[in-house]
């Protein structure tokens, strides 16, 4: 059958060489990676994958928020089947999330190609831009612009730390691939992304692969605490309004807060942090730190939005940074990915994401599905990020028979 020729015809070593040195675009500390969206590593690796999508002889697309589209023809000029994720990576990343989805696909193309198939529709991988959201809020801003471009506009003018708009990142990169083509939005039979786990679940099962049944909710929020700055030394306690307090008296009634809506399920994260003037002998006059709060259940996340403005301060500012409702994925592409596990011949496990994912956007714009692979001792967003080679292989090869088996569908 033409999916497991090409299932059969994935190359290990390929694979492990694409993942090799697309690693050595914008290396981080400890053997980890940092090449943040739209940063110069970020081109790097873009002009070396565009060249090698070329030399296999795909055209490759961009758009307005510089994703990037390599397509390989079908047999019939029929809506795509995409597939794909992130190569932009956290500040401490590590080598896999989002990049294994993309190299995964690109290989998959290279093993097409072996086995000399030529699928009955277009196949296309897809980078989609900062889907971390670490360098510019929101998160997985590619898949969302891409699905709804009337987005881009606002998405423009956010800012990164350092007060570069996306916008002007954006227009580097355009001047950058002036000669990429520019696609709008079309049709896609299926998406399908192949990535990490993330978590613990799949290695402590003990089996290989996971079919994703959806994607836990999302709320990113921003909580700017005030107070004012005087001597550490001279000021009395009774008349001081430090900042750093009250956000920590702050953090500890969401904390409180996310206890009783969640339980045990509560996955609640105060990563970002600024305090104002940060001086040692200063007493803070501003801390801003971030919240991620995510549930699977609407109701949870709904009750967390109301009720967070109780826990913070009067004069306390709060922004909504990012939000996204829990995702539930196509059955029937969650069918064909079960038979494309089954075709390896390993076992598989139905898993909902506790991470989001491009294929949370994808979801609403055609039938989408996710394929998992462990991730050892369910480590990521740290250089420690690992994932068995024979694994890495496997989630290839499950991937391309989804791929073929979704591209020769009528
Ligand atoms: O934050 C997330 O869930 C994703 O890994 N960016
Ligand atoms: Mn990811
Ligand atoms: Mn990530």
């Amino acid at each position: 059958m033409t999916a497991q020729r090409v299932l059969e015809a994935v190359s290990a070593e390929r694979l492990h060489g694409l993942l090799d040195t697309l690693a050595t675009f914008g290396p981080g500390e400890r053997g980890g990676m940092n090449r943040q969206a739209l940063s110069d590593e970020d081109f790097q690796a873009r002009a070396w994958l565009i060249g090698k999508a070329q030399q296999l002889g795909c055209q490759v697309w961009s758009d307005g928020c510089a994703n990037l589209f390599i397509r390989r023809e079908g047999r019939e000029d029929l809506p795509a089947v995409m597939t794909g994720s992130h190569i932009d990576t956290q500040p401490t990343g590590g080598r896999l999330d989002g990049c294994y989805g993309v190299m995964a696909g690109l290989e998959c193309l290279y093993a097409l190609e072996d086995a000399g198939i030529r699928t009955r529709r277009p196949i296309e991988v897809v980078v989609w831009t900062n889907e971390e959201g670490s360098r510019f809020s929101p998160g997985a801003m590619g898949s969302s612009a891409y699905v709804e471009p009337a987005r881009l506009a606002a998405y423009r003018n956010n800012i990164d730390a350092n007060g570069i708009s996306v916008g002007q990142a954006l227009d580097a990169h355009s001047r950058r691939f002036a000669d990429l083509p520019l696609r709008a939005k079309i049709d896609a039979h299926a998406f399908v992304e192949l990535h990490i786990e993330q978590g613990p679940v799949l290695e402590q099962a003990g089996i290989a692969l996971g079919v994703v049944t959806g994607i836990q909710g999302v709320r990113w929020y921003q909580v700017r605490c005030k107070g004012v700055s005087a001597h550490a030394g001279t000021t009395p306690m009774s008349m001081r309004r430090d900042a750093l307090l009250l956000a920590i008296e702050t953090v500890s009634r969401i904390d409180g807060l996310a206890d009783r809506l969640a339980g045990d399920d509560k996955r609640l994260t105060f990563g970002r942090w600024s305090v104002l003037p940060n001086a040692i002998n200063t007493i803070a006059n501003e801390a801003t730190f971030s919240i991620d709060f995510r549930h699977a259940d609407p109701a949870v996340l709904a009750a967390f939005d109301e009720q967070l403005a109780a826990c913070l301060p009067l004069d306390a500012e709060l922004q909504s940074l990012f939000s996204h409702a829990p995702t539930a994925f196509d059955p029937a592409v969650i069918s064909v990915l079960e038979q494309a596990c089954d075709a390896t011949g390993r076992a598989r496990l139905p898993i909902r994401s506790g991470a989001f994912h491009d294929a949370m956007y994808l979801a609403g714009h055609c039938p989408t599905g996710m394929l998992f692979v462990p991730s050892r001792d369910g480590i990521s967003h740290n250089p420690l990020e690992f994932t068995e080679p024979a694994q890495l292989e496997t989630g290839t090869r499950a991937l391309a028979w989804g791929l073929v088996s979704l591209a020769e569908q009528p």
